[in-house]
């Protein structure tokens, strides 16, 4: 493709002290996030998620390739194909796959094998990185840095969705092959995860959790 460039224009603009009143009301507004492990049945207009997709469509990505495909699944059988898998993957992985150290770490979040959420919540939007595309004489491309970028769609994503007031969980049942076989994705395609979105359920609780604090988790030279 030959290079074409167009003019930028820059869509807002700031003085220092709106600036630092914007961050700080993101900031606050974001750190209400928190992700929910018990949805409400109450359904999401597929327009909201639409536009989160096109949202999450707006990421960087390598070489701008932007090698994500999203599957937005609301259909009740193809939810319970999804848990039945799940399920026996994470039977397993609470049984001992994980490893003593692993089942360790995660306990404070009080998860288990049992995922009723994946048949609950009203989408389950199934994330897959395209390590390569096929072009229409059968080549595979190569994209670059997929998950990276692939990792970026999704963290905006999760940002867009917040923002209408949904609330999501990043669920990764490991190994997702059967994310593949269920949702019929091509070969150059890998499950990066499945985040499951709607609205949280009546009263529901989540762990006291801690961020780390900035010096925690930045250093300034
Ligand atoms: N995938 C499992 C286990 C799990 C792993 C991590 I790392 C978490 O932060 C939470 C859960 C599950 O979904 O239960």
């Amino acid at each position: 493709m030959s290079k074409q460039f167009i003019p930028f224009n820059k869509p807002i603009e700031l003085t220092d002290v709106e600036m630092v009143s914007r961050s700080n009301k993101f900031h606050d507004f974001m750190k209400t996030r928190r992700t929910i492990r018990d949805f409400s049945r109450k359904e999401v207009p597929l327009e909201v998620i639409d536009n989160c997709l096109r949202t999450a469509g707006t990421a960087p990505s390598g070489a701008n390739q932007q090698p994500w495909h999203f599957v937005v699944v609301r259909d009740a059988s193809l939810k319970t194909q999804i848990r039945i898998a799940a399920e026996e993957e994470e039977k397993q992985f609470y049984a001992g796959r994980a490893g003593d150290t692993w089942l360790e770490t995660l306990e404070h979040l009080g998860t288990d094998a049992h995922k009723p959420f994946l048949e609950e919540a009203p989408v389950l939007i199934a994330i897959f990185e395209q390590k390569y595309a096929v072009n229409e004489q059968g080549d595979k491309i190569k994209h670059y840095y997929a998950k990276e970028s692939v990792g970026i769609a999704t963290g905006m994503l999760i940002t867009a969705l917040h923002n209408v007031g949904l609330v999501t969980l990043t669920h990764t049942p490991s190994p997702m092959n059967f994310l593949t076989k269920i949702l019929k994705r091509p070969a150059g395609e890998r499950p990066f995860l499945l985040l499951v979105v709607g609205h949280p359920a009546k009263d529901v609780q989540v762990p006291h959790l801690d961020k780390k604090d900035l010096p925690d988790m930045s250093s300034n030279f």
